[in-house]
């Protein structure tokens, strides 16, 4: 059975086609520094937004119209694996994500639902026999349900701690048979609306207790995937545990866990966090912690986890940037953690997504790196932070220097002078850049 049958598969046809159901930008074979743009990019479908979603919002029911409705349970689920790897293919996707409850419908009981899921992950297995589509990561839903209504690995509850433990052995189970390159904990309800009824210390050592038994468990099994924890700084609960990068990265390093999990960055949780796309891919690649990407954008003027399809190109430039200053994602990928809006309802508009979004980061990967080719940006921090280069500078840099060194030299300074950050010459150089990149050269 198939799908989306007015929809033949999507082919590079350049900046100038306007056929709507094709690649503009991305062009898999195409080399950049030396390598495809499919090797580099890595892009990957997000199976919730993709199949499952039905893009209701809290003020109205879903608007999707999908071809496999008509179907319920188990046979809805079955359908959905097979348009699902008829949309890797027309897309031409090298990876796919999922969590549990997105392949699967949960049962009445732990042991009906890793049934359900035993079914599914033996047909996703069988249709990846046959596909080029592979598994960047896989999940557990441990937020949706309500008996997470208090969290999961820091529930109040030891109940659910327990119940959220086996569901995540489960996960670890169904990503080692279906070849996960990674394997991603967002936090989900991790975290708090209160500190009136919140051991908070707690909530966070138990944190750190489910994922070093996740790792022993992964280990003892053999999973090698990556392990990747998603910050967000809110939504659901007004307080995530891992709000940012900065601060995940402090968790990790408390429990112990620096060398366990890296991370995967979502475009929309670091805007909901305050900060860029790119501050918190550049604090991770810094501290080289940088796994994965969820691939999306948050609305402007909307102060939540919007999850629109990325197509904001001066984003893109220097996302790729960071990604290719850290030499690429490793094992990770760009993840499409996004969805159709609620007004693009139709199976077609599932393709334009993909293609605005894997459009939009080629354009980006193009763009960032003949700024890399040309040192723009090295040349900018070479040349602003020279005074670290030579004389006092350079000991500071090298440990040469104390207190005492810094007021002799200080004392004996007539002047000092500072130049300027030259930012609005920088921003102009990065649109000459990416607009004279696609221009006929
Ligand atoms: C929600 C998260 C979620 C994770 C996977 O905001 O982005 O989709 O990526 O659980
Ligand atoms: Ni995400
Ligand atoms: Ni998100």
């Amino acid at each position: 059975m198939t799908y989306f049958n007015n929809i033949s598969n999507i082919k590079y046809e350049g900046p100038k086609s306007n056929n709507p159901l094709a690649f503009k930008f991305y062009n898999p074979e195409e080399k950049v520094g030396g390598k495809t743009m499919e090797e580099i990019l890595r892009f990957g479908v997000a199976y919730w937004h993709t199949f499952t979603e039905d893009l209701s919002d809290p003020f109205g029911a879903g608007t999707a119209i999908r071809p496999w409705d008509k179907y319920q349970g188990m046979d809805c689920a079955k359908a959905r694996v097979e348009a699902a790897f008829e949309f890797f293919e027309k897309i031409n996707a090298p990876f796919f994500a999922f969590h549990d409850v997105d392949i699967a419908p949960e049962g009445d009981t732990l042991a009906e639902s890793n049934k359900n899921l035993d079914t599914i992950v033996a047909m996703i297995k069988e249709y990846m026999k046959d596909s080029k589509t592979k598994l960047l990561w896989n999940t557990v839903n441990n937020f949706s349900h309500p008996r997470f209504v208090h969290g999961a690995g820091s529930s109040s509850n030891a109940d659910v701690f327990a119940y959220a433990a086996a569901k995540v052995k489960k996960g670890l189970e169904v990503g080692k048979e279906l070849g996960a390159e990674n394997y991603v904990f967002w936090g989900g309800r991790e975290g708090y609306e209160t500190l009136l009824n919140t051991d908070m210390k707690l909530e966070m050592d138990n944190l750190g207790r489910f994922f070093h038994m996740a790792n022993d468990y992964a280990k003892e099994i053999g999973f090698d995937a990556q392990f990747l924890i998603e910050p967000k700084p809110k939504e659901p609960t007004s307080h995530q545990y891992d709000f940012d990068v900065a601060s995940g990265y402090a968790f990790l390093q408390h429990y112990g866990l620096e060398d366990v999990l890296k991370f995967n960055i979502e475009a929309n949780h670091a805007t909901l966090a305050g900060h860029t796309f790119e501050h918190e891919l550049h604090y991770a690649r810094i501290h080289n912690m940088l796994g994965s990407v969820d691939a999306n954008q948050g609305h402007p003027l909307l102060g939540w986890d919007t999850d629109e399809f990325p197509t904001d190109l001066h984003t893109t430039v220097l996302a790729m940037y960071e990604i290719l200053k850290n030499g690429g994602l490793g094992r990770g990928g760009l993840n499409f953690d996004a969805k159709v809006r609620r007004g693009s309802f139709t199976p077609e508009d599932l393709f334009h997504a993909h293609i605005a979004g894997m459009d939009s980061f080629a354009v980006g990967l193009k763009v960032a790196q003949r700024l890399i080719d040309d040192k723009v940006l090295e040349n900018v921090l070479e040349d602003r932070y020279k005074s670290y280069k030579e004389g006092i500078g350079l000991d500071i840099v090298e440990g040469k220097a104390d207190l005492h060194k810094l007021e002799e030299y200080a004392l004996g300074l007539t002047e000092i002078k500072n130049e300027s950050g030259k930012l609005e010459s920088i921003k102009a150089i990065i649109n000459q850049y990416l607009l004279t990149t696609f221009a006929a050269r």
